[in-house]
């Protein structure tokens, strides 16, 4: 399958496996796992005739490792960045000294005053690189890197999640821990 077709399979799963499984109605616990063969089955069913390989190849090649099987790949979810209502149930962990967290420059006034939100999301999304923080900041604009003293929030009592595919995870970032460049 070509980079464009896996691309297009990827968006497909994160909208159902994130946002709306309703969609193609379809059951999703409260952990965020559904059901493979009735995620194949109910995709076919709107038009996205999606094989058990190609699902495969998507969860061991797509280039963030959004989405992960069970043991016996009999239940599939998607690791992080969703907005229904599930538990991922990951530990919280001590993060690095710092984060980064990669927004547009049109966001920087209402971000100085609320500090960084979820929004529709359910956790603040950070990463440990600055190029990724780059890459997450151009999808909504010119982009600007905050550095977010990760450490000595966490010494303030907010707790921090990593994500299976290497997302940090947070409530809420108030001003006081962000640099702004
Ligand atoms: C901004 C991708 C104004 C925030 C990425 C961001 C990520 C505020 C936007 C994942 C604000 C929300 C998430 C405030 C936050 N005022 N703007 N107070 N607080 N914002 O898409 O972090 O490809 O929900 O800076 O790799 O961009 O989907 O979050 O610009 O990990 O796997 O509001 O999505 O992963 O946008 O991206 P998003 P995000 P996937």
């Amino acid at each position: 399958m070509n980079d464009k077709q896996l691309k297009k399979t990827s968006k497909f799963l994160s909208l159902v496996l994130r946002h709306r499984p309703e969609l193609i109605g379809l059951e999703m616990d409260s952990a965020g796992w559904v059901n493979t063969r009735e995620l194949l089955e109910k995709s076919k069913l709107k038009g996205y005739n999606i094989d058990f390989d190609t699902l495969e190849e998507v969860v061991a090649n797509n280039n963030k490792k959004r989405f992960s099987f069970n043991e016996d790949q009999s239940r599939i979810r998607a690791n992080q960045g969703h907005s229904v209502n599930i538990e991922l149930g990951y530990e919280p962990v001590e993060p690095p000294e710092f984060l980064y967290h990669g927004t547009a420059t049109r966001f920087i006034n209402s971000i100085q005053r609320q500090g960084l939100l979820k929004r529709n999301r359910h956790h603040v999304h950070l990463s440990a690189d600055l190029a990724t923080a780059k890459s997450v900041g151009s999808r909504h604009g010119v982009p600007v890197i905050l550095v977010v003293r990760s450490k000595e929030m966490h010494k303030a009592n907010h707790p921090f999640f990593i994500s299976k595919n290497g997302v940090w995870l947070t409530e809420h970032i108030p001003t006081e821990f962000i640099d702004f460049p």
